[in-house]
């Protein structure tokens, strides 16, 4: 067996993640720190200048408040929230955001970002919460921003560093366990308070891409749900764990359709030319309250389409071509409409070229003019994404300041954006049940938690128990598929077949069966029942089974190893959470075919649950939901 060096790396706060909402944390922290003489150390799984969903880029900065115009308040921003997530969000999370994530975007425009103005010099709006950005360099500038920070703070930042395990004493967390994705080194870090920003979750479902394509799907591949398993296992309470986000994206290369239908007015339409969203719009009467505001919530667009597909009406298309005619046709002679149309094209291919690539390369291959033809969407495959449209992660505690008389007793509990154990917070897609803060609110996030961090660890400065005999069954744990591996390779000719072992991508494609074909996935058009979860639970179990017969090759495959761990303790917390609401309530992201309408009277709560890791039993609990706002 081949021998690991151990790293003990002692520090006060250990940030775990190098994207959007951990960049924030280090910018924020460092501050914090140099003022308490304190230490900060940063862990991410690959390199932060491209780390996470903004690996690429993006076209746009979707949160922005721009509360000093005017024109919006925190309200209007909590009730777009609410409403498009059919009730169920916490307004005091939603607002601790909104209120900082102006400032944010500020930064991202001092350290180099650049930002589209119009003539007057204003900022250029995709949509009312949307600004336009050349986003391809996103990610390098604002990991640039929280390196200097930590340099300069004299913290630490280690890359290519995978996490696998909190470490925990009694209620409190305590650091984290890792091992270098490159070196035979594994990582033991004691932390005096941990926040935990590792990005949601992929490749939980079945995705729709096949063969040379596999691997391909809106969300980024490296974010494997080690946010989810890191809070579950650590014992913190969760929430919101059936609420998975399914974006509609342009077909096979997942291209952002924002800006078609925000900043260019497209419409979407059947293969008939038919307007899903007009001709179907009688059923936004079984989604009331929410079926009928404006903007309809995303998971109800979804709906309107999903319904005819179910009717043999696909393809869908985005109307590219009309889009551009109809901006085009409204210049004052042709030379104006020949130029109108040159920007247009740019922006189009800009907007796939900044954060999608491969739609270019496809749009490209299969010689899409825009301006002549439309495209197809789709909706994609269930993702786990906490900051988006969807709403799974961490139940936290709000600040004290945004509760009422009647929400403190719920939502607060002592350190803004704390989880439920003492030490451990979360941000950006690690939190839960407060939607649409994307790449600019996760950032704005990490700061508000990673400040409220170093508040915790100024309260309490006493160092981190760290039991040694843990330390030494989760060593043996991390690094057993290695072991399993050397011990039964030459059992048989091609070692991705041995009765001894299952390899982490046959693991992979094991559980996405299971969550596709049970759990309501593609294949099954999004739609399950409790019949049909039971029976995915009952295997699930086998697959836990066999998560003690893990092999892997080299260090590569065992970080692909514990991702599929990580993946599957999502997939257990989605399957009970669907099952435990009794209800159909985002029928565009699933639909409980047993439960098929919404019911309020009942279900206008939080399904938080908690898992007990000695025991390996899960508790479902109910919370009411509470708004702060009138
Ligand atoms: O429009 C470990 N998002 C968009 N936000 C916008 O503001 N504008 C857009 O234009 C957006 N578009 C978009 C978006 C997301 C995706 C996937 C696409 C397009 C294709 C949303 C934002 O990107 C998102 O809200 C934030 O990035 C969330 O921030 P955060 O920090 O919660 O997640 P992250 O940035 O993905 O970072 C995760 C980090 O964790 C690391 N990591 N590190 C150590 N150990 C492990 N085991 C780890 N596992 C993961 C990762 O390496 C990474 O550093 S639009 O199309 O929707
Ligand atoms: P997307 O590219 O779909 O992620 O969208 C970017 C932003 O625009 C997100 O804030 C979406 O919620 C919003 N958005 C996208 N399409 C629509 C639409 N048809 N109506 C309202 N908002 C939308």
């Amino acid at each position: 067996m081949t021998q690991f060096e151990t790293v003990t790396v002692e520090t006060d706060l250990l940030i775990c993640g190098g994207g959007m909402a951990a960049c924030g944390a280090a910018v924020e922290a460092s501050y914090w720190a140099k003022q308490h003489g304190l230490k900060v150390t940063l862990v991410d799984k690959a390199a932060m200048d491209r780390s996470g969903a903004v690996a690429m880029g993006l076209s746009a900065i979707n949160q922005y408040v721009d509360l000093n115009s005017g024109n919006n308040t925190l309200k209007d921003y909590v009730d777009y929230v609410r409403n498009d997530l059919m009730g169920i969000t916490r307004e005091d999370l939603v607002v601790s955001i909104a209120r900082h994530v102006d400032s944010t975007v500020h930064l991202f425009e001092k350290w180099g970002l650049p930002i589209w103005k119009d003539k007057d010099g204003n900022y250029v709006h995709e949509g009312r919460w949307q600004l336009m950005i050349n986003g391809e360099s996103y990610k390098v500038i604002v990991a640039e921003a929280a390196k200097n920070a930590l340099k300069e703070a004299k913290g630490e930042y280690y890359e290519r560093v995978f996490i696998t395990h909190p470490l925990v004493d009694g209620d409190k967390c305590v650091g984290a366990i890792g091992f270098s994705v490159r070196e035979n080194k594994v990582y033991i870090f004691k932390a005096k308070a941990t926040l935990v920003a590792m990005g949601g979750a992929v490749h939980v479902f079945k995705p729709r891409s096949t063969g040379e394509g596999f691997g391909r799907s809106w969300y980024p591949p490296f974010n494997s749900g080690a946010s989810a398993f890191f809070t579950i296992y650590g014992g913190a309470e969760m929430t919101c764990q059936e609420v998975r986000f399914i974006p509609v994206r342009f077909k096979d290369a997942y291209g952002p359709v924002g800006a078609w239908f925000l900043l260019f007015k497209a419409m979407a339409t059947n293969a008939q030319g038919g307007n899903y969203m007009k001709d179907n719009a009688a059923e936004l009467d079984k989604w009331e309250p929410y079926g009928k505001v404006k903007p309809a919530p995303a998971n109800i667009r979804n709906w309107l389409m999903m319904l005819d597909v179910m009717d043999g009406k696909s393809p869908i298309y985005m109307q590219t071509a009309d889009a551009i005619k109809k901006i085009t046709d409204q210049a004052a002679d042709e030379k104006e409409a020949k130029k109108k149309l040159k920007e247009l094209e740019s922006e189009a291919w800009e907007d796939f070229l900044d954060m999608t690539i491969s739609q270019a390369i496809l749009w490209a291959a299969t010689n899409v003019e825009p301006d002549k033809k439309p495209s197809e969407i789709m909706a994609c495959d269930p993702y786990f994404i906490g900051s988006h449209s969807g709403a799974s992660g961490a139940w936290l505690s709000g600040p004290e300041d945004l509760q009422t008389s009647e929400t403190k007793s719920e939502y607060f509990w002592g350190y803004p954006h704390m989880t439920t154990v003492s030490g451990m917070f979360a941000a950006g897609d690690a939190s839960g049940a407060s939607s649409h803060k994307f790449s600019s609110g996760s950032h704005a996030e990490g700061r508000i938690a990673a400040k409220a961090a170093l508040s915790y660890i100024v309260d309490h400065p006493e160092p981190p128990k760290v039991d040694q005999a843990m330390i030494d069954g989760l060593l043996k744990e991390v690094l057993q598929p290695l072991e399993t591996f050397e011990k039964h390779k030459g059992a048989t000719t091609d070692p991705d077949i041995n009765p001894n072992y299952i390899r982490p991508q046959q693991f992979m494609y094991r559980l996405q069966k299971i969550m596709d074909e049970y759990a309501g996935g593609v294949s099954s058009q999004f739609k399950t029942s409790d019949k049909l979860l039971e029976k995915g639970l009952e295997l699930m179990a086998f697959l836990k089974t066999d998560k003690e017969h893990l092999a892997a090759e080299n260090l590569h495959e065992l970080m692909r190893a514990w991702e599929n761990v990580h993946r599957m303790y999502q997939a257990e917390a989605h399957m009970r959470s669907i099952l435990f609401r009794e209800e159909t309530r985002w029928p565009g992201y699933y639909f409980r075919a047993d439960k098929p309408t919404m019911d309020n009277t009942n279900w206008l709560a939080f399904c938080n649950c908690v898992y007990h890791k000695d025991t390996g039993e899960w508790d479902m609990i109910k919370r009411p939901v509470k708004y702060i706002t009138k």
